[in-house]
């Protein structure tokens, strides 16, 4: 698959007063891990670099009702994840988003999601200033094959 491109839709939501410009943050090849039927969860995954420091506060998904930003780590051979409120984003240094790290949760899904299919994220970033900004990205649905990962999902 040639999934290099970079998919950065930049559109400010006409609703949305907030989102002014988008300019501040480029995401780069997000994509999200495909479910099976009568899962709940999963993870978005991407890098983010920002212009200036900037820090990740949120997102949200019309695919799932309940997004947070998490972080994993190993604790007695065990993957576990909790929330955390930001991802700091230093400026000009891309930070990864990806699997046993900092990710995205989904959780709440009705349907699966399945591969080649496509999942909107709004990511909402904010600067030092405290400026708020959005972030469209529309984040493809890759295989469920990654290698097998004991997951706890200990803050759920
Ligand atoms: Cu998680």
């Amino acid at each position: 698959m040639t999934n290099t491109r970079t998919l950065v839709v930049a559109l400010a939501l006409s609703c949305s007063a907030a989102a002014a410009f988008a300019g501040d943050v480029t995401v780069s090849e997000p994509w999200v891990r495909g479910t099976v039927a009568a899962q709940k969860a999963t993870g978005a995954f991407m890098g983010l670099t920002a212009a200036k420091p900037m820090r990740l506060v949120g997102a949200s998904s019309p695919a799932a009702p309940v997004v947070e930003v998490h972080e994993m780590s190993m604790e007695n051979d065990v993957m576990k994840m909790r929330p955390v409120a930001a991802i700091d984003l230093p400026a000009g240094q891309t930070v990864a988003l990806k699997p046993g790290g900092y990710h995205i949760m989904l959780m709440g899904l009705t349907a699966p999601l399945n591969a080649g299919t496509v999942v909107p994220l709004t990511l909402s970033f904010e600067a030092a200033d405290g400026q708020r900004e959005d972030v469209q990205v529309e984040a493809p649905v890759r295989e469920l094959a990654a290698p097998a990962m004991k997951m706890k999902h200990g803050a759920h």
